[in-house]
């Protein structure tokens, strides 16, 4: 089923359910060339969620700032590629939502163990705001904070689920948004984390 979050957000629920172990599979491959890493803000706080990135870009942040780079500078190497079935299922994600042609240049990984979280934020290190983002969850079950266009905007709470997608696009695409603390369980096929990927067009 699909049903809409707000004007320009559409949540997908279970849209990757049946390719979750492929899903997962590119995820570890991606991982044995580019480990998670816990990266520093520009205010020099140490991200409790672990990164990673696959594709021409990656989203990256220490104290000089927040940015999209082609290099991983813990292996000095390009990220490794996006694989297929990654790249494929934002694209036919974001068709469904009624954005054609989505190519995405960056796939974002985010590992979450109990108690990460990511505060209030908005997505604006991209260069064309017109193009959605497409986020894939897969793993321990987590609570979506929805805001609006101001920090100050009471925030919706979603929980987000195994296998669901969203895709963000037009008026939702900077509406602020973070997930809430997450809660100890333990799922089948990621041991006791969840996982998102975030798929956007950076450059
Ligand atoms: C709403 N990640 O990596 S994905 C991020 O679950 C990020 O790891 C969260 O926010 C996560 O930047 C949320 C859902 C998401 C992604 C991008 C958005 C929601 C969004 C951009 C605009 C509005
Ligand atoms: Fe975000």
């Amino acid at each position: 089923g699909s049903e809409a979050l707000c004007a320009d957000a559409v949540l997908l629920r279970g849209f990757a359910s049946a390719e979750d172990k492929a899903v997962l599979d590119a995820v570890k491959r991606v991982v044995a060339d580019a480990p998670f890493r816990r990266m520093t803000t520009p205010g020099g706080f140490r991200m409790s969620v672990a990164m990673t990135n696959c594709g021409p870009l990656g989203w990256v942040t220490d104290r000089r700032g927040y940015r999209y780079a082609a290099v991983d500078s813990d292996s000095g190497k390009p990220w490794p590629a996006m694989p297929q079935v990654l790249q494929s299922l934002a694209g036919r994600a974001a068709e469904a939502a009624g954005f054609a042609d989505f190519v995405p240049d960056a796939c974002l990984i985010n590992r979450y163990e109990p108690g990460a979280r990511m505060s209030l934020h908005q997505d604006k290190d991209e260069q064309d705001f017109g193009q959605p983002i497409v986020s894939v969850s897969l793993g321990l079950p987590a609570v979506f904070l929805f805001g609006g266009l101001r920090r100050e905007d009471k925030a919706l709470r979603v929980q987000l689920l195994h296998g669901d997608v969203v895709v963000w696009g037009g008026t939702a695409r900077l509406r602020y948004h973070g997930i809430a603390p997450l809660k100890n369980g333990s799922h089948p096929l990621t041991d006791d984390c969840r996982i998102n990927l975030t798929f956007r067009k950076a450059a």
